[in-house]
């Protein structure tokens, strides 16, 4: 397989967010025929979707990989379930959401997986943590990030930045000048 630049989107809102999506960060970076290239700041955000629930913490990872869109999706499910399971006793939901963003330039719709991420060009903390990492991604007919964000249903999306101190610690590992964006 050759090595695919890739971007990976991290979602959470039960249970200690930080914390898990700093775990998903570190098991990432261990990957198998992986590296991690860059990492985001850490965001906060109202969840979009039913009323009621708490904020989520939201990043992306750029990650060069020989894997295949499949068999990193394979990872990415195992992740959630590992990251679900611990939280399930306590939570009874599930706490992390990995979601494949980009593969390279490839367009994938099958079954299983569409790339890029459908709602992805809808949803501010997808694309704001996605300017972090990786400026210049494009993809099929979207427009670049800037022009994205700045859309009025974009635009409206309140996102902070999240200086929390596990994530920062992790993110330093991997934003080495070695390792910048493309
Ligand atoms: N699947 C297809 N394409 C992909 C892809 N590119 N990456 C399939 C990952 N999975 C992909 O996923 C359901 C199925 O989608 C998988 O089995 C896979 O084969 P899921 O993550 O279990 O389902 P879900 O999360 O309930 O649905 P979905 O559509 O992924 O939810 P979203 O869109 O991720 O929304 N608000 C804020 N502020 N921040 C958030 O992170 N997240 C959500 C979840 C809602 N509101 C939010 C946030
Ligand atoms: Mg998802």
């Amino acid at each position: 397989m050759p090595c695919i630049r890739c971007a990976i989107g991290l979602g959470g809102n039960l249970g200690d967010a930080p914390e898990t999506l700093t775990r998903a960060l570190r098991a990432l970076s261990t990957l198998r025929n992986s590296s991690v290239i860059a990492v985001s700041a850490l965001y906060r955000s109202a969840a979009i979707g039913p009323a009621g629930q708490p904020d989520y913490a939201n990043a992306a990872i750029l990650l060069d990989t020989r894997l295949s869109p499949w068999q990193l999706l394979d990872e990415l499910q195992a992740l959630e379930a590992a990251a679900g399971r611990v939280r399930e006793l306590r939570w009874g939901a599930r706490t992390l959401d990995l979601d494949l963003l980009l593969y390279g330039e490839q367009r994938i719709h099958d079954a299983r997986l569409t790339v890029p991420h459908p709602e992805m060009h809808r949803r501010a903390f997808v694309l704001r943590p996605l300017q972090d990492i990786w400026p210049q991604a494009h993809w099929s007919e979207a427009p670049d990030l800037v022009t994205l964000l700045q859309q009025p249903e974009l635009a409206q999306q309140v996102l902070q930045p999240w200086p929390e101190p596990r994530w920062l610690a992790a993110r330093a590992l991997y934003s080495t000048p070695l390792r910048s964006t493309p």
